[in-house]
């Protein structure tokens, strides 16, 4: 069953984000359940800032899924990426995202690497690429133990030149020996990366184990030019049964934008 899924963000200093929902955890999620929604995806500043026992204790009130957890904050506010030149930066990194995949996997949910992976220096690519390899070899074999798969999210070209397409993101992830990494296909990125997202998703249907769901401006889908037909029956075509997480800018305001993606949801995906 794929999952409706908003975004949730924990963290200040990244209000101006793409997140539905920004308020305390509480709020927000009350707000998820009564909107409909059946998951969440959370932004925190780490795995430490938030209280599990809470966590659990709301999700099973709200009857709310935790289906993903961001590790991005590690960049935001600790500086730190999988691909830094500095072997102790990067080591930070690794167990910062390490950590993260713990916490996500008590509840069943998937961690994603996006901003985390980098950036590739100058002229030195091969080596950024290396760094990147190492650490992903790592946490894929972690996220084999902990029995609940990593997520690799290509970026558009002004947030990343590592990898900017599905198809990209995917050549890097079979040159691999770890199989427990998929992809993240953020239909934001996608739009501005991809000949034809549609295509691509049915191309690379295997690999991909998380939505991120926004328009071409990344307003809540329908609020943009994204033709979201031909991408609903590409993720319909490959079985797709993950979840389908708003990542979009809370336009109006959250509660609209709420509105707005339950609206695209049953649109598309509960006929
Ligand atoms: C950033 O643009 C993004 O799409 C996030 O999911 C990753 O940090
Ligand atoms: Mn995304």
């Amino acid at each position: 069953m794929m999952q409706s899924c908003a975004t949730i963000a924990l963290v200040p200093q990244i209000k101006a984000g793409p997140w539905i929902f920004w308020e305390d955890l509480d709020a927000s999620m009350a707000q998820a359940a009564s909107l409909g929604f059946n998951a969440i995806e959370l932004f925190t500043a780490d795995a430490q800032s938030i209280d599990q026992g809470r966590l659990q204790e709301l999700l099973s009130s709200y009857q709310l899924k935790l289906a993903a957890v961001g590790s991005g904050a590690g960049k935001v506010i600790h500086g730190l990426t999988l691909s830094d030149p500095n072997p102790a930066i990067r080591q930070q990194a690794i167990s910062f995202v390490e950590s993260m995949m713990d916490f996500g996997s008590k509840f069943g949910a998937v961690c994603i690497i996006g901003s985390m992976q980098g950036n590739a220096l100058p002229d030195r690519r091969e080596e950024s690429l290396a760094y990147l390899q190492e650490a992903l070899e790592y946490l894929g074999t972690h996220a084999g133990q902990l029995g609940v798969p990593l997520i690799y999210e290509p970026l558009n070209r002004y947030e990343t030149n590592l990898f900017n397409t599905l198809g990209a993101g995917r050549a890097f992830l079979e040159g691999l020996s770890t199989r427990h990494i998929l992809l993240l296909a953020d239909l934001f990125h996608m739009n501005i990366e991809e000949v034809d997202i549609a295509q691509s998703i049915l191309d690379n249907g295997p690999w991909i184990g998380h939505v991120h769901l926004a328009d071409s401006n990344r307003r809540p889908m329908g609020m943009g030019h994204t033709s979201m037909q031909e991408i609903a029956e590409a993720l319909k075509q490959i079985n797709y049964q993950g979840a389908i997480s708003a990542e979009a800018f809370p336009w109006p305001n959250p509660l609209e934008a709420g509105k707005q993606t339950m609206k695209t949801y049953r649109q598309y995906f509960k006929n």
